[in-house]
C-alpha cells in the first residue's frame, strides 16, 4: 500500500475497463488507483506495482482471467459493474479467496422497461414503421397492418429473478398470461413453471431470455427450441448473447422456423452478424438493457461503495453468491 499525505496506507486499486469519472473520481478520494482499459494493457503494469494491488474496479464487459488476476497475489476484492458476471474468472477468485461483488437490484427496474420495449417493437414492427416514414414510403400508401401482436400471446421467461419477476409484473398489467422456465421453481411467484424449457417453448409464442450467461446456458436456445417456438414465435434476448445458439437462430429466422427476434446482446459484441442486420424481422439494439445515465449512475456508485466497504472492514454491499464471502 502507498501512504497519503497523513502518512495513512492508501490501498491500491486497479481501475480495469473503461475510464469513467464516475467511478474513478470518487475512489481516487480513498485509494491509489492503477488504470488498465484493456487485458492488453495488463502487461504495461510493472510488477512490483501488480503485487500491490488489493482491489479491483471493473468498469464495463472486459474479460477477467486468470492470466490476469495472478499478476496480483494480493488481490482481495473484484468490483464488477453490471449484474452478469460471467466475464469473470470465478473458479480462479474462488480459489484464491477472492471476493467478486457486482451491481445489482440498481437496474432491474431499467433492464425489464427495456425488455418489454423490445418486445412490442419487435412484435409491432415500430423500428421498421419508423423507418417507412423517414423514408417518405408513407406518403404512397399506409403502412401494412403487422402480423405481429401481443394479444393472445403467451409469453415464457426463461430465467426467473429480479428482471424476469420485473418483467412479468409488466406483462401482467399488460394482460399477457405468463409462464416460466428457470432450473428449480421460484417461491412466491403465481406463474406457471416448467421445469423443461423444450416443453416451456411448445407451450408459448414468446421467449424472454433473462437468465445470466455462462456455461450453465451456453447455447441453451438452440434450433430444437425454435421448432418448438414455432411459426409465430418472438425471441426477445436480453441476458448474453453466448445463451443463443446464434448460427441456429440466423437460420430459424432465414427459414421462418420463428417470426422475430429483439435482441439487445450478442455473441460476439459489438460485432453483429451480417445476415441479422439484413433481416427485416429483427430489432437489434447496441446492449442497452440498462443504459440510462440514472441507471448507470447507480451502478457505477454501487462498484465504489463495495470497494469502500471492504476497506473499510466491513462486508461487501453485494458479493455474489459464488464468492468466498464468509462473513466479517
Ligand atoms: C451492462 C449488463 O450493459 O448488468 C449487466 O449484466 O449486461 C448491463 O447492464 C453491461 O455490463 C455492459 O457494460
Amino acid at each position: 500500500m502507498s501512504a497519503n499525505v497523513t502518512g495513512q496506507a492508501k490501498p491500491e486499486i486497479l481501475v480495469y475497463g473503461p475510464a469513467k469519472p464516475t467511478i474513478i473520481d470518487p475512489l481516487r478520494e480513498r485509494f491509489t488507483l492503477r488504470m488498465v482499459e484493456t487485458s492488453h494493457d495488463i502487461d504495461r503494469l510493472s510488477r512490483s506495482v501488480a503485487e500491490q494491488i488489493h482491489g479491483m474496479a471493473v468498469t464495463g464487459l472486459v474479460p477477467v482471467e486468470s492470466d490476469l488476476l495472478s499478476h496480483c497475489p494480493k488481490l482481495e476484492i473484484i468490483a464488477s459493474f453490471g449484474v452478469g458476471y460471467d466475464h469473470v474468472d470465478l473458479g480462479y477468485a474462488r480459489e484464491h479467496g477472492i471476493i467478486v461483488t457486482n451491481t445489482p437490484v440498481v437496474l432491474t427496474e431499467e433492464t425489464a422497461d427495456a425488455a418489454i420495449g423490445l418486445l412490442i417493437c419487435t412484435a409491432r414492427e415500430f423500428i421498421k414503421a419508423d423507418r417507412f416514414v423517414r423514408s417518405g414510403e408513407w406518403l404512397k400508401k399506409p403502412y401494412p397492418l403487422t402480423r405481429g401482436t401481443l394479444r393472445d400471446r403467451t409469453v415464457g421467461i426463461v430465467g426467473m429473478g429480479r428482471i424476469g419477476r420485473a418483467i412479468a409484473r409488466r406483462l401482467e398489467a399488460m394482460r399477457v398470461p405468463v409462464v416460466y422456465h428457470s432450473r428449480r421453481p421460484v417461491e412466491d411467484v403465481p406463474y406457471r413453471y416448467f421445469g423443461s424449457l423444450i416443453d416451456m417453448a411448445r407451450a408459448v409464442d414468446v421467449l424472454i431470455v433473462m437468465t445470466p450467461g455462462g456455461l450453465h446456458t451456453m447455447k441453451l436456445i438452440d434450433a430444437e427450441i425454435f421448432s418448438a417456438l414455432g411459426p409465430n414465435g418472438i425471441l426477445i434476448n436480453l441476458s448474453r448473447g453466448s445463451v443463443i445458439d446464434e448460427a441456429a437462430l440466423v437460420a430459424a429466422l432465414r427459414n421462418k422456423t420463428i417470426m422475430a427476434a429483439g435482441l439487445d446482446v450478442f455473441a460476439n459484441e459489438p460485432h453483429v452478424p451480417e445476415e441479422l442486420r439484413a433481416m427485416d424481422n429483427v430489432v437489434l439494439l447496441p446492449h442497452i438493457g440498462s443504459a440510462s445515465v440514472h441507471t448507470r449512475a447507480a451502478m457505477d456508485h454501487l462498484v465504489v461503495e463495495n470497494l469502500r466497504a471492504w476497506f473499510a472492514g466491513k462486508p461487501p454491499l453485494t458479493p455474489v453468491p459464488e464468492t468466498p464471502f464468509k462473513g466479517r
